[in-house]
């Protein structure tokens, strides 16, 4: 069956988000809540393990501060402490202070006009894709997206491939006619999980992960005067992502 639709994560895919972008509000959050937690970029990387910035604090308290004094309603605590963060990232995306990867734009944009569908599927939350996709892609960003789903939306997220079967079921597609774009191992696991070709970009946070089962490994989409390096598997003598090289990618086996 031929490709229909391309599912793209969005931190780290679309945007390089993580280091400048949510772990400096989640540190902002955590001050205006007088707690003294400062998630350092080598810290972050850590917890990166754990997708979703609700479950990722609790993971924090669980592994790395223990001795925290939990309230008794930790829960509540911690979804108040997740809507601060929220607010500032989005205000930060707001400052523009965050682009599009290299290459996401040109592709966005070359699939639109080949006709192809598409879709995001994130674990962030989805005031988070909004602005990122209005202050990159501009006030109709989002409609570029038939499905965007994102967040809470499921119950598990990734790893789990519930956010890609999600996506596909939305659109009314099935793994044989769509691709997915990720970064991280997490990302790989659940596009796998629900059977689904995978390209990967790398980031410095991703860069160490296991990427097995990749269509390709690259360190970006490239431009026409900016090569991507290929860290894995085989572009022929394509030097940046085009639609012929995601065509090539979906259709070998
Ligand atoms: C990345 C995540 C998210 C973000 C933080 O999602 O795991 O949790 O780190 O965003 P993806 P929230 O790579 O699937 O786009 O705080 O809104 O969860
Ligand atoms: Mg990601």
């Amino acid at each position: 069956m031929a490709l229909q639709a391309l599912l793209f994560d969005v931190d780290g895919t679309l945007a390089d988000t993580e280091r400048d972008g949510h772990r400096v509000a989640f540190n902002q959050a955590f001050a205006d809540a007088g707690l003294d937690w400062d998630w350092s970029v080598e810290i972050y990387g850590k917890l990166l393990a754990v997708t979703g910035g609700k479950e990722r604090i609790r993971h924090y308290l669980d592994h790395y501060n223990t001795e925290f004094d939990r309230p008794a309603a930790l829960d509540d605590f911690i979804i108040g402490l997740h809507q601060s963060k929220t607010r500032h990232y989005t205000e930060l995306l707001n400052t523009g202070a965050i682009p599009l990867r290299v290459g996401v734009l040109r592709l966005l944009k070359e699939a639109r006009a080949a006709g192809l569908r598409l879709a995001i599927a994130t674990t962030t939350t989805p005031a988070n894709v909004s602005a990122l996709l209005k202050n990159t892609l501009g006030e109709d960003g989002e409609s570029w997206f038939e499905v965007i789903a994102a967040g809470d939306i499921v119950p598990a997220k990734k790893p789990a491939s519930d956010i890609y079967t999600y996506a596909m079921q939305a659109m009314n597609l099935t793994e044989k006619e769509c691709i997915a774009f990720e970064d991280s191992e997490n990302g790989i696991k659940s596009s796998m999980g629900a059977n689904l070709k995978t390209i990967i970009t790398i980031n410095d946070y991703t860069v160490k992960h296991d990427f097995t089962g990749a269509a390709i490994v690259m360190d970006c989409f490239g431009e026409p005067d900016q090569a991507f390096n290929v860290i894995s598997g085989d572009a022929g003598d394509k030097t940046y992502v085009d639609i012929e090289l995601v065509n090539t990618l979906f259709e070998r086996n």
